[in-house]
């Protein structure tokens, strides 16, 4: 009898192992409006991320990874439904709520046999969230500093400390108690570096000894681009000093900031430590014009990247809890932006713009004995194709309405048809004032149609105007492209069952 059972305890054993080896575990950390400029994998000019670069070099680095709507919420729904907002209902942040009664990929892996987790910020509405064996989520945008988080079954609970180290803890946790003998897939969502860029106390100052160079369309007129003349978002205007830079004129006025009022007395003191130095230097300089917008510019900079040195030292910490815990072999990590973000370019931080600075996302992804060490993808990739990629990799059945394409056999070197073009729909049209757009990306051209704030046209040749600054689509040279393009619009418009767009794309522009 003893023999029999541990005979039977073995092969359940063995069982698991086989199973665990054709299910992988999934970590996919999701960041806030990380650039891809600001990560040294992409050759950044401004830092060096370490926890980052080593997962593109042990895995993949995708250097043509897009998103289908450049904003928090739209870009997460479509990760999770594998659709376009237009289908999954999230088109904007300031209306919609996500319907969690919808076909979404961590269902299918719970079906699938997996435990699957969101921790951090997820943002996407007032609804309870579904998908998730457990879920310890930020309220809407989140806090840096003490932040709140809300717990399955709704329980609100206050953390005390910085928020990047407050996730990455949670999620250690709950893989340190999670059941071992199932797979895994939990999805890391991180506040950093969002506005407005609160660094942890021990990054204050870390780029303190550096000048960062201007971007080369800093100083962008917009002449030929009316959507972008009536934005509001600019480094010189929209960023204000005291809010997005935390240098107030007084300290009362300081003290009506929430997110500073919620700080304890300690983090308090080390933090106006910091800062009342910044304000001194500033006062003393007695900056205006141009001088200003530029020490607006090295400061914005510098808060960014301090808040991306911690998203980095955490990524990097998750990575060695799986290697301490076997766990790196069999799990698949991706790590990857919510969307792009100007820093600085065309004078501007945010995102939405269908310009590759926001349109476009960092994406590395490590899936150990499938994608060979130092790998780069050139293709056209969406946040669309995570759902599928992820369902297939976990043996489960991809169901047709998803629209993304899964990029799995492109890993393993299997038939694989990449998409030549690409479809994008933004649709908010209040903070930043960005006119709500559609349009295409098909290799050397970019058609982009704006609507609702601004009526117009853009075309791109991005091999001749890689910064996108001229608009050529009024130039009669380009004519046979624009047609041409329109065609390949339509097309995907029709593809992805966009009728909004369609309507709009049968009226004409009054130029
Ligand atoms: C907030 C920010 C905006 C930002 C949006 C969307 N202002 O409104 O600057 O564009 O979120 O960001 S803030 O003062 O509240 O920081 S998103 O990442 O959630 O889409
Ligand atoms: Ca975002």
């Amino acid at each position: 009898m003893k023999y029999f059972i541990a005979i039977c305890l073995l092969l359940l054993q063995q069982l698991a192992v086989a199973q665990s080896a054709k299910q992988p575990n999934i970590v996919v950390i999701i960041s806030d409006d990380h650039a891809y400029q600001a990560i040294s994998a992409y050759g950044s000019r401004f830092m060096q991320t370490p926890g980052i670069d080593r997962l593109a070099k042990e895995g993949a680095q995708f250097t043509n990874a897009y998103v289908t709507n450049s904003l928090c919420g739209p870009s997460r729904a479509t990760f999770l439904s594998g659709k376009y907002s237009h289908i999954n209902g999230f088109e904007d942040n300031d209306h919609s709520t996500f319907d969690f009664n919808q076909d979404i990929f961590v269902k299918r892996l719970q079906t699938a046999g997996y435990q699957t987790a969101w921790i951090g910020k997820m943002h996407l509405g007032e609804n309870t969230p579904q998908g998730f064996t457990y879920y310890n989520i930020l309220p809407g945008q989140g806090e840096y500093y003490n932040p709140d988080f809300i717990s399955t079954g709704g329980k609100k609970t206050r953390h005390e400390g910085y928020v990047t180290n407050i996730i990455t803890q949670l999620s250690e946790d709950w893989l340190g108690q999670r059941d071992a003998s199932k797979p895994f897939c939990l999805v890391v969502g991180h506040k950093a570096t969002h506005r407005t860029w609160m660094p942890d106390l021990q990054d204050l100052g870390a780029f303190d000894k550096q000048t960062f160079p201007l971007p080369a369309t800093f100083y962008d007129d917009y002449a030929t681009r009316k959507a972008a003349k009536v934005q509001d978002m600019t480094v010189a205007q929209t960023m204000q000093l005291g809010y997005d830079l935390k240098v107030f004129p007084s300290r009362e006025e300081e003290n009506k900031m929430g997110a500073v009022k919620r700080m304890s007395p300690a983090q308090r003191t080390a933090w106006d430590a910091y800062y009342d130095q910044v304000k001194k230097e500033f006062d003393e300089k007695k900056l205006t014009g141009k001088a200003l917008t530029e020490w607006k510019y090295q400061r914005y900079i510098k808060d960014y990247l301090s808040t991306a040195k911690s998203l980095d030292r955490n990524i990097a910490e998750l990575l060695h809890y799986l290697d301490t815990h076997d766990l790196t072999k069999n799990t698949i990590v991706i790590y990857m932006s919510d969307q792009g973000f100007f820093m600085g370019e065309h004078g501007w931080f945010d995102k939405r713009w269908m310009y590759e600075e926001s349109f476009r996302t960092p994406m590395v992804m490590r899936y150990p004995g499938v994608i060979k060490p130092g790998t780069k993808i050139n293709g056209y990739i969406m946040n669309l194709d995570i759902a599928p990629t992820l369902l297939q990799a976990g043996n489960a059945a991809v169901p047709d309405a998803m629209q993304g394409i899964s990029f799995l056999p492109l890993l393993k070197g299997k038939a694989y048809t990449p998409r030549k073009a690409m479809y994008y729909h933004y649709y908010e049209n209040t903070v930043h004032h960005v006119s709500p757009q559609f349009g295409i990306k098909a290799g050397r051209y970019k058609l982009i149609r704006y609507y609702e704030r601004v009526n117009a046209w853009e075309l791109f040749d991005l091999e001749k105007d890689p910064q996108e600054l001229k608009n050529v689509y009024a130039d009669k040279n380009y004519a046979k492209v624009v047609t041409n393009l329109k065609n390949q619009l339509l097309q995907l418009i029709e593809q992805y069952k966009d009728k909004e767009a369609k309507k709009l794309f049968l009226t004409p522009v009054a130029d």
